[in-house]
């Protein structure tokens, strides 16, 4: 209610002030001034807008760079992320030098060449030489972003399948994950949404002989330094698999398999204990420390301390818990991980067929 009365207030006073300004302008003499042409002062000071503009514009750009640079993420943990975050940074650069000069230059003329009383603009029909120049500069500044583009998404995309090759499928429904590893077999069996039925929510053919021994799973943990290729289906609705930290992310289509391969590199216990992110859990359980105060205070029971994890995330809006869609991922060594699997039941155990 308060924050209503004060947006009224402050919207009467703008509009007391534009009325006292209509009065007033209302009130002056009649003289050269009420032109509707602009004159040389008008042009003037239009010039210094621009210029200015630019200059605020380029100072808060470059500040932003500085004061939010905390929120990059880390080092990759996967093995082509360098590749992707070099590519991106590229990109990046190249961008803001060329609209630097196009947009430093486009406001610098506009404050240079501002109108003037018997000033006229020259004539100048056009020059071959420039256009040459503005037309094959770009051309070959593209083509080889695009080229460079083009030999990082293949390599990146093309993760070639062997017997070290993790095959996992990633399973997506309105609002989970579930994770399905192939066992002892290494092959996944037969699925299709037309079999989902009681304990077997992922539509696992059971009559598939690769289903049985599959172990459904709602962690997902990769051994590291093992390549592992994601299979993913969807339930219902389009998704989208989300790996900030090993820079992976790939749309989850009901009707089709889609697929994203990657090698991870950093284990969830050393990702925990680099600077980066000591530093950023600091922070965030500082936050976390002040805002229970008040909670306590109300009679709540207090945050709990924050510790880092991987995440698979939804990253397409897919409905109302979207926000909320995640599983965790353990990145750990391969005795780790075997341990862990050996301790699931498989498919077969688990429907007791
Ligand atoms: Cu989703």
């Amino acid at each position: 209610m308060t924050a209503f009365l004060i947006i009224i207030v402050i919207a009467l006073l703008g509009i007391t002030v534009w009325q006292l300004s209509t009065i007033y302008k209302l009130s002056r003499p009649a003289n050269g001034d009420s032109s509707q042409v602009a004159n040389d002062n008008d042009n003037h000071k239009q010039g210094l807008f621009m210029f200015w503009f630019m200059v605020v514009f380029y100072l808060g750009m470059f500040y932003c760079f500085w004061e939010y640079s905390e929120f990059y993420l880390p080092e990759a943990a996967s093995e082509h992320g360098s590749e992707f975050d070099t590519l991106m940074f590229v990109s990046l650069g190249i961008i803001i030098f060329v609209q630097m000069i196009t947009q430093g230059l486009l406001h610098w003329f506009a404050y240079k060449y501002k109108g003037k009383k018997g000033k006229r603009a020259l004539f100048y029909a056009d020059n071959d030489k420039l256009e040459f120049i503005w037309t094959i500069i770009p051309v070959i500044v593209l083509a080889g972003l695009i080229i460079y583009g083009l030999f990082t998404w293949s390599a990146i995309m093309n993760v070639e399948e062997n017997e070290d090759t993790l095959v996992i499928e990633l399973y997506a429904k309105q609002f989970s994950w579930n994770a399905r590893y192939p066992g002892e077999d290494g092959v996944l069996g037969k699925a299709n949404v037309r079999f989902i039925e009681g304990k077997n929510i992922l539509g696992v053919d059971m009559s598939d002989p690769y289903a049985a021994d599959d172990i459904v799973t709602t962690e997902l943990h990769l051994p590291v330094n093992r390549p592992v290729i994601f299979k993913m289906r969807s339930q219902d609705v389009l998704h989208s698999a989300f790996m900030p930290f090993f820079r992976a992310q790939m749309n989850v289509v009901p009707g089709m398999i889609t697929q994203f391969g990657f090698t991870p590199t950093i284990t969830s216990e050393e990702m925990r204990n680099s600077d980066y992110m000591r530093e950023h859990v600091r922070q965030v359980n500082e936050i976390r420390r002040e805002n229970s105060k008040a909670l306590v205070a109300e009679g709540e029971m207090p945050l709990d301390p924050y510790e880092f994890e991987y995440f698979l995330l939804c990253n397409k809006i897919c409905g109302i818990s979207h926000y909320n869609m995640q599983m965790k991922i353990i990145v750990e060594s391969e005795e780790e991980y075997e341990a862990w699997l050996s301790e699931k039941k498989t498919m077969k155990e688990d429907l007791g067929e």
